[in-house]
């Protein structure tokens, strides 16, 4: 671990503490944020009266859409000389929502970073490869940051370029891989074109996030780089990835650092506090940041949490895999559909690859979806067609067969029609070493 005494606090401990931090933030903002102010002023809440965690459900909610009107600076609570870096999130439409951090946030990122690199295995003196993008996305320099702190060597190679990653993977030898689950899948996949066994590299651990995965994802990743993969999680506006990692040993949902930043999770439409266990969205209150702390941050991630001891020995909530995010929610001929339930059903069926797109257009008024899945190498071969076109896949029986077993089961289990459309290995799209896009909906 790398701050043990942190990360294993007696639950009652880490709760006064954040009871005591949850009362100087409130008072902090209501000081120097007049957006909060104005807020709190308006729900009744006197930064003074707070008791502790019990008035969470008092203080009012912040949405993206509060950053976006206040864009660029204008939710942070120091002057901007006082800010030591900006990061914005890529935003998918309009203006980017913009954060910043004071020399102590960067200090309080590396040591999140870091402890999160340590959960997931990484050492002093290892070597991480660190694939997250640079530039204003907080993960290239969140990871770097974290891995300069644990004391590993970095490499800041960024994302893209795959061919030079494979070839630096393999002369440098490092023991830590760190970038999107697509873009290792990626990764792993070029090392196989290229039969380099897993077995040859020296990758042992990886850390994958900012985007969604399942466990078919990290099944193909462990096989194809021979690592031990963990998920990180994090947004920018809470500080960026670190907010929470899975501990190495037990992989069984990310421990939130919560002496930092304070978890609930709510109902989607009420946004009244529900037990642990239940999923709903995970909202954040940062207890320590000092440029721009935010209360009750709406994530429109949607996870459940768990205080079940652990047997890593750190104290601090896990959060279960992200399930889907409130906008990234499709709705199809009226039912709500998550691009990780149709991956769940692809886990099932032994024929194809966790490689799929969705497609959604609207015919007349009617929603058409379309899934585009890859079929394994093996199956190919065996069916021995050169390509997959609708006219070979309704004359061959065990394509065609294929093709009805999918549509059926993402039928059973989700609810939903979806055209199924097989494709041959290597036909859907790859990461490129950012967020993989695997839903098109041509509808909006
Ligand atoms: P953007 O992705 O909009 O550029 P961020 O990088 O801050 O901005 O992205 C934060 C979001 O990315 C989270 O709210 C969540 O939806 C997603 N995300 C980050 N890490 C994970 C993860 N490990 N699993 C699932 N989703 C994640
Ligand atoms: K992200
Ligand atoms: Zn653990």
């Amino acid at each position: 671990m790398y701050q043990p005494e942190l990360e294993t606090l007696p639950r009652e401990k880490l709760r006064s503490l954040q009871e005591e931090r949850l009362r100087q933030v409130v008072a902090y903002v209501y000081e120097r944020v007049p957006f909060y102010r104005r807020l709190l002023d308006e729900v009744g809440v006197r930064p003074g009266k707070i008791r502790g965690l019990i008035d969470l459900p008092r203080l009012p909610f912040t949405k993206k859409s509060d950053l976006r009107d206040h864009y660029p600076f204008g939710l942070f609570a120091v002057p901007r000389e006082e800010v030591a870096r900006i990061h914005a999130s890529s935003g998918t439409t309009g203006k980017p929502t913009v954060v910043g951090y004071t020399k102590n946030d960067l200090k309080v990122f590396a040591e999140v970073v870091a402890r999160s690199l340590a959960a997931a295995g990484a050492r002093p003196g290892m070597m991480l490869h660190n694939a997250y993008g640079y530039g204003l996305f907080t993960g290239g320099l969140g990871l770097h940051g974290g891995a300069e702190a644990l004391g590993m060597t970095v490499v800041p190679v960024s994302g893209g370029m795959t061919e030079r990653q494979v070839m630096l993977i393999q002369d440098f030898r490092p023991e830590v891989i760190s970038c999107t689950p697509s873009y290792a899948q990626t990764l792993a996949e070029e090392f196989k074109k290229r039969g380099v066994s897993p077995e040859a590299l020296s990758l042992e651990y990886a850390v994958l996030g900012a985007e969604p995965w399942t466990e078919a994802i990290r099944k193909q990743v462990d096989e194809g780089l021979g690592v031990r993969s963990t998920n990180i999680y994090g947004l920018s506006e809470i500080i960026g990835p670190g907010v929470a990692n899975e501990c190495v040993e037990e992989r069984q949902g990310s421990h939130i650092w919560e002496d930092h930043f304070l978890p609930e999770v709510v109902d989607p439409d009420t946004g009244e506090p529900l037990p642990e266990g239940k999923v709903g969205v995970l909202v954040f209150t940062t207890l320590t940041k000092e440029a721009m702390p935010l209360l009750r941050y709406w994530t429109g991630d949607l996870t459940f949490l768990t205080s079940e001891p652990c047997t890593c020995g750190r104290t601090h909530v896990r959060m279960g895999p992200i399930l889907g995010r409130t906008d990234d929610m499709l709705i199809i001929r009226g039912v709500n559909v998550y691009p990780t339930q149709v991956e769940a059903v692809l886990l099932e069926i032994p024929e194809v690859e966790p490689y799929y797109q969705i497609v959604v257009k609207r015919e007349g008024t009617l929603d058409e979806a379309e899934l585009k899945v890859e079929v394994t190498e093996d199956f190919f071969r065996q069916v021995g067609q050169e390509v997959l076109s609708d006219e070979v896949v309704e004359a061959d029986h065990r394509l065609h067969a294929l093709r009805e077993k999918i549509a059926r089961k993402i039928k059973d289990t989700i609810g939903v029609s979806m055209k199924v459309t097989l494709l041959a290995p290597g036909q859907a799209p790859r990461s490129e070493g950012g967020k993989l896009r695997r839903v098109l909906d041509l509808r909006k």
